[in-house]
């Protein structure tokens, strides 16, 4: 199904006296702290965060899942739920792959179908952390890691098969997530399982077509809970400066110890020009998979000032960054959810481009340490909402994107058209 835009103007103009006036208020005030709410309305209406293709329906956890209905049943109309949420947002415009979930089988029609509804094709994801249907072996025990060679090259064939997929689509980049690591101490041989692993990256990379970039994702822990391949930032940013210029690092919010100071990774990651892009999504113990900005939202905002920071003063030619919801959802309804997270990234970015740089680096130069947790935490709260809804309103997107998905019941038109029995591919 597809949301008329004639729609959303109705919704709108029911909210339209109210909005200018927020709005007017808000621009105002920062018009007189110098900042150009003209260029801030443009940044955020450019600002697009791809939907991976697992994220619209419901997941569960090891102990079960809980069933919506109307969950997409294959790569058609997941690209028509992304549709939705970029009609309604305009902030959704991009779907990341996962390969062999979403195997297109005509690309040219899936292209034309995601190009009317504004959507491009952003990272594609390989899979090596499950076995599939007639795979010869198996990834038990490791894939780009593993001991035998057979398995490391058919692996590493795998990836090579899901660049080809990205270049049918316009993709221009991969996505590597690896599951590789051990349960238990003395499983693997630490310093050949990395070794291994580099060389199979490697090979990956000279697969890769010269406008394409890899990005090397990592996670200290999970599915493996003794160490994994990929702990931490400092081995992917290695193992990416071991590839090439056209290989990253990806950090995944969810991917760290408790309490890691993840805005200081991003700050060093784009220092070296090595941050290749971001998985959002929020925790409140482990890679909880929670809708963004729903527990930590002042750590995102953090997370966004060295983001625009880096952004705006790249020293080292760090390439655009990939933006990308890598989040779960088994209570809410998906897209809901997704509204939630798309909202709350727009907002933490909104409010990192509103700090005064300048005068956070006067401040920093007198020491005056009380000035500087101001200059942050004025940025932080002041509501920066009505700018948003602006950017919304001129795209032809919802002031409120949430109250008009349900005002217009949109989950029981998907379980009327799709059945309420059905389970989105690949979860
Ligand atoms: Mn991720």
């Amino acid at each position: 199904m597809r949301i008329e835009p004639n729609i959303i103007q109705q919704f709108n103009k029911q909210e339209a006296a109210k909005h200018r006036n927020q709005f007017e208020f808000v621009a105002e005030e920062l018009d007189r702290e110098g900042f150009d709410v003209e260029v801030l309305i443009q940044k955020l209406t450019d600002f697009q965060v791809a939907i991976p293709s697992w994220a619209l329906g419901l997941g569960g956890t090891r102990f079960g899942r809980f069933s919506l209905g109307g969950a997409p049943e294959n790569l058609d109309q997941k690209i028509e739920d992304i549709g939705l949420l970029h009609a309604l947002t305009n902030t959704a415009g991009a779907i990341s792959l996962h390969i062999p979930w979403d195997i297109p089988t005509d690309p040219e029609a899936t292209k034309s179908l995601a190009t009317s509804l504004g959507i491009a094709f952003d990272a594609v994801n390989s899979n090596t952390f499950q076995d599939q249907p007639g795979q010869k072996h198996s990834y038990k025990n490791g894939s780009l890691c593993n001991v035998h060679e057979t398995i490391r090259a058919q692996a590493i064939a795998h990836s090579v098969e899901v660049i080809a997929y990205g270049k049918m689509l316009g993709s221009k980049s991969i996505t590597v997530w690896l599951a590789d690591g051990a349960n238990f101490p003395g499983q693997h041989n630490l310093q050949k399982a990395l070794m291994h692993t580099e060389a199979s990256l490697q090979e990956i990379y000279s697969h890769l077509p010269p406008d394409w970039r890899m990005f090397i994702e990592y996670k200290p822990y999970e599915p493996n809970f003794y160490s994994t391949v990929i702990p931490d930032w400092g081995t992917a940013l290695m193992l990416a400066e071991a590839c090439g210029d056209r290989a990253l690092a990806l950090v995944d919010l969810g991917h760290h110890l408790p309490n890691t100071n993840i805005e200081q990774i991003v700050a060093t990651l784009m220092m070296r020009g090595r941050l290749g892009g971001f998985h959002f999504n929020d925790s409140k113990y482990g890679d909880d998979d929670l809708t963004c900005g729903s527990i930590k939202p002042y750590q995102l905002f953090l997370i966004f000032k060295e983001l625009v920071y880096g952004m705006e003063n790249n020293i080292a030619n760090n390439p655009p960054l990939a933006w990308m919801i890598d989040a779960s959802h088994n209570i809410k309804d998906p897209l809901e959810d997704l509204i939630q997270s798309l909202e709350a990234i727009q907002i933490a970015y909104a409010r990192a481009l509103c700090v005064d740089f300048n005068k956070l680096e006067q401040a920093q130069h007198t020491s005056d340490v009380t000035l500087c947790q101001e200059i942050l935490q004025n940025a932080f709260r002041r509501d920066i909402r009505p700018i948003l809804r602006e950017a919304r309103l001129r795209a032809g997107a919802a002031l409120s994107p949430l109250s008009i998905y349900r005002s217009m019941e949109i989950r029981k038109m998907l379980i009327a058209e799709r059945g309420s029995k059905t389970i989105a591919t690949g979860l």
